[in-house]
């Protein structure tokens, strides 16, 4: 069985995914949407409780591969999804509407590495040609502001850009996936460390023109998360709660017309950082999961 309080294996992971789509064959179902750079597959778990053309939710994990507590969560919040169908009515009222589509290992060549190599490695892992440097910052690389302050052009950077909008496999699935999906409405990218939940926008000091309903729902999940263990999170704009940041994920996703675009930075604010220690891994989703179920709530029934 599936030890949820400890870190696992790229492989580990993968054999995950593939069981719980053999034990719920009528819910789950593994779409993959491209290959990374190295040739893995890019496997988005499917949620689905049938019918066509359905509205759908996204959640990625793992864009940034060393944000271990995030791949973590996504198996986590995979068999919640599993174990709260059906029971909770809450969830089943959302997926009874809509699908939910979760991406666990966003950038695996990135996670192998952290695992074979350098636990702190963030950017993807394809070479950068003239440079001895290897790697794109995945949440630099969309084309929404890209190029603009609050990304690099150097391939030695850790926020480098890449050498055009969508350059990176990783990215480039996804973008794929969200234009021929046509109907998603909410697009959640989580990563670690900072306890804060972010919208956009992260490239312009510009207020997004759902502002104030982005802004009155992040604090009703903040406080939803906080119900729980106490934890307390920032919330906001990206540019004025984090910092000026160009060619990310949730700038792109909601100039796409996917209103509900947020930005989680899960725990913890710095004690541990991105080496979060096992022990946290559950409380951490549990958490995370209630300001989820908040987001999720509003966006499959949002008056
Ligand atoms: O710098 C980042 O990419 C994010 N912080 S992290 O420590 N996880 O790397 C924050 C960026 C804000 N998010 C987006 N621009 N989407
Ligand atoms: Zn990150």
């Amino acid at each position: 069985d599936f030890d949820y309080s400890n870190y696992h294996t790229i492989d580990q992971i993968y054999a995950f995914q593939d069981m719980l789509v053999a034990e719920n064959p009528s819910l789950v179902s593994k779409v993959v949407i491209g290959q990374s750079y190295e040739r893995r597959p890019l496997t988005v778990l499917k949620f689905s409780t049938g019918g066509t053309n359905k509205p759908g939710i996204w959640i990625d994990t793992g864009i940034h591969s060393r944000e271990w507590v995030t791949q973590a969560s996504g198996t986590w919040f995979a068999k919640k999804i599993v174990t709260d169908y059906g029971r909770d009515t809450a969830l089943t009222s959302i997926l009874n509407k809509m699908d939910i589509f979760l991406e666990v290992m966003t950038n695996p060549d990135g996670f192998a590495y952290t695992q074979t190599s350098n636990r702190m490695w963030r950017k993807t892992r394809k070479p950068n040609p003239g440079s001895s440097c290897v790697g794109t910052d995945p949440n630099r690389n969309w084309d929404a502001g890209f190029g603009g302050p609050g990304a690099s052009s150097s391939p030695c950077s850790e926020t480098y850009r890449g050498p055009s909008a969508h350059s990176e496999s990783e990215v480039k699935s996804i973008v794929d996936f969200v234009t021929s999906h046509g109907k998603l409405k909410s697009f959640v990218s989580i990563h670690s460390y900072s306890q804060m939940l972010l919208y956009p926008y992260g490239y312009t000091k510009t207020p997004c023109k759902d502002q104030n309903e982005l802004h009155n729902l992040a604090k009703k999940a903040i406080t939803d998360l906080a119900s729980l263990y106490g934890t307390s999170y920032r919330y906001g704009s990206i540019i004025n709660t984090i910092y000026q940041a160009s060619g990310g994920t949730i700038d792109w996703t909601y100039n796409q017309g996917i209103k509900y675009s947020y930005t989680f930075e899960l725990r913890d604010t710095g004690r541990y950082g991105f080496i979060l220690p096992a022990n946290q891994i559950i409380p951490t989703a549990r958490e995370t999961w209630l300001a989820l179920m908040a987001i999720m709530k509003h966006t499959s029934n949002p008056f």
